[in-house]
């Protein structure tokens, strides 16, 4: 089995030196580990339930949430190639005075479908790097303010059966599974490719009513026996983007977070859940969208700023698209 470390050095297509991009990873990976020690004793170690405050977002912080931020922000720390991180944890960017002429910045949701923490359904990890603008003297959210294809590196962790780490450097997608035993990561899942294809909808259908006419007509389709499988597709939807996504990214499917009358921008944070996945699912062949552009067209412009976002197999978000687009036309 070839270790991350190994599958790294082994690049010749990467953004930045290899010693830079097993860094970034090494302090990723670090992190993760650590978090997922603590996911699998959760029940037996007091961390479930929620922290008594709420995050930036005014969501309920779990205590895992808190947990899972402080080491993760601890490991990327340490490896002094940040300048500086935002957390969807953090109102403000959390600046590395040791490492503040680092050339990268990194942003992560580090406990990505918390809500499901306390019922033993699958959790996630998100990060994003990217390189710091050539003029950016001191760091700032202006590091954080770039279209999505300018990541370097992005992926994500899913804390599931097994512990993964799935990435992009640009350059295709591989996923690298944890061994427990050495807590070492090893590349399981080379060139990860989304099937072109897929019978699966991801979508919160609790929203249905808050939806657009194009996008109900989609899934009005996706439930019909005269859509393109002649026979409906399967809804699948756990409420953890994470592991929801993993599972359209190896079996082909369609994720949906469309702007709903409770999110009238989505719910979904870009730059730390929609830019990096988006980065995966279209080096692994996919397409990803806000219902309005290409998500990796997307300038920042707020460390938490929501957007809707579509992604998946791109023969469904093609089908998805002309819904949508001809509901707008014929407005
Ligand atoms: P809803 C988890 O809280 C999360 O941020 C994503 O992981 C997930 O896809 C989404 O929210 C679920 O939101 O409104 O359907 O419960």
């Amino acid at each position: 089995m070839l270790s991350l470390k190994d599958f790294i050095y082994e690049q010749d297509i990467l953004p930045c030196n290899n010693d830079e991009v097993w860094g970034m990873l090494e302090s990723v990976t670090d992190g993760a580990v650590k978090i997922h020690e603590k996911v699998i004793r959760a029940g037996l170690s007091n961390i479930l339930g929620t922290a008594g405050i709420e995050n930036v977002q005014g969501e309920q912080q779990q205590k895992l949430d808190v947990i899972a931020n402080d080491i993760f922000i601890e490991a990327v720390r340490k490896s002094e190639l940040f300048a500086s991180a935002a957390s969807e944890e953090n109102k403000e960017i959390i600046k590395f005075k040791d490492s503040k002429n680092a050339p990268f910045v990194i942003a992560f949701d580090p406990l990505d479908g918390s809500s499901n923490i306390d019922v033993n359904v699958s959790i996630g990890t998100i990060f994003s790097v990217y390189k710091r603008p050539e003029d950016s003297t001191e760091t700032s959210d202006r590091d954080y303010f770039q279209v999505g294809d300018n990541q370097i590196l992005a992926g994500y962790v899913i804390y599931g059966t097994s512990t993964m780490l799935v990435m992009s450097t640009g350059n295709g997608v591989n996923g690298f599974t944890l061994n427990p035993d050495n807590n070492e990561f090893y590349l399981s899942h080379r060139d990860m490719i989304i099937p072109k294809t897929g019978r699966v909808y991801s979508v919160n259908e609790g929203n249905y009513d808050s939806f657009s006419q194009g996008l109900k007509d989609y899934i009005s389709y996706c439930k019909s026996d005269d859509n393109d499988r002649e026979a409906a597709y399967s809804a699948r939807y756990i409420g953890s983007m994470v592991a929801d996504l993993h599972r359209n990214l190896l079996k082909g499917g369609i994720f949906m977070y469309p702007a709903t009358t409770s999110a009238p921008n989505g719910k979904l944070r870009l730059l730390y859940e929609c830019h990096p996945m988006a980065f995966v699912i279209e080096n692994a062949g996919g397409k990803a969208s806000s219902g309005e552009q290409r998500i990796l067209d997307i300038q920042t412009s707020g460390l938490h700023q929501r957007i809707p976002i579509f992604l998946g197999s791109e023969s469904m978000m093609d089908t998805l698209m002309d819904f949508i687009s001809k509901k707008e036309t014929s407005q």
